[in-house]
């Protein structure tokens, strides 16, 4: 009886770590498909040159960091508190070393692409700006917001 119980636990064993093979094979499989899939899908969205951003206490955060030259467009959404804008100025070098003055990024000294209005916490802009092969950042140009956080780089290639 005993040797029996035995044979049983056994081939119970057995059948459940063939199953468990068989689930970790699948599982295999399907995480060495899904990184193509991904790329298909940012490959997609660089063909569309749509970006979503967003504007938060004291951050910009983009889903996109680059983008194909030509018209892009920025969904921006307001996730914070307080009005903040996107602004899209030309500027080689680091994110956090343009040239200011009184608490503002000096605009007169570099490019700027375009911006949204002032965007109130909660709502949301769409705007398109054409857009040649370079490096740009993406500030918050309201007082003080680029040194609290409020700029990322952005390239356009
Ligand atoms: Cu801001």
């Amino acid at each position: 009886m005993k040797q029996i119980l035995r044979g049983r636990w056994v081939a119970g064993a057995v059948t459940l770590m063939a199953a468990l093979a068989v689930a970790c094979g699948g599982g295999d499989d399907s995480s060495s498909s899904s990184p193509a899939a991904t790329q298909a899908a940012a490959a997609d969205d660089n063909d569309e040159s749509a970006v979503a951003a967003t504007l938060t206490e004291w951050a910009i955060a983009v889903d996109e960091d680059r983008a194909s030259a030509g018209d892009v467009t920025f969904a921006v959404t307001n996730a914070g508190g307080v009005p903040h804008e996107l602004a899209v100025v030309r500027a080689d070098g680091a994110a956090d070393a343009l040239p200011t003055a009184a608490g503002l990024v000096d605009e007169s000294q570099m490019e700027v692409l375009g911006r949204t209005s002032q965007i109130g916490g909660g709502a949301s802009e769409e705007v398109t700006f054409s857009l040649t092969a370079g490096s740009y950042v993406l500030i918050c140009n309201i007082p003080a917001h680029y040194d609290l956080g409020m700029r990322i780089g952005f390239t356009v290639e």
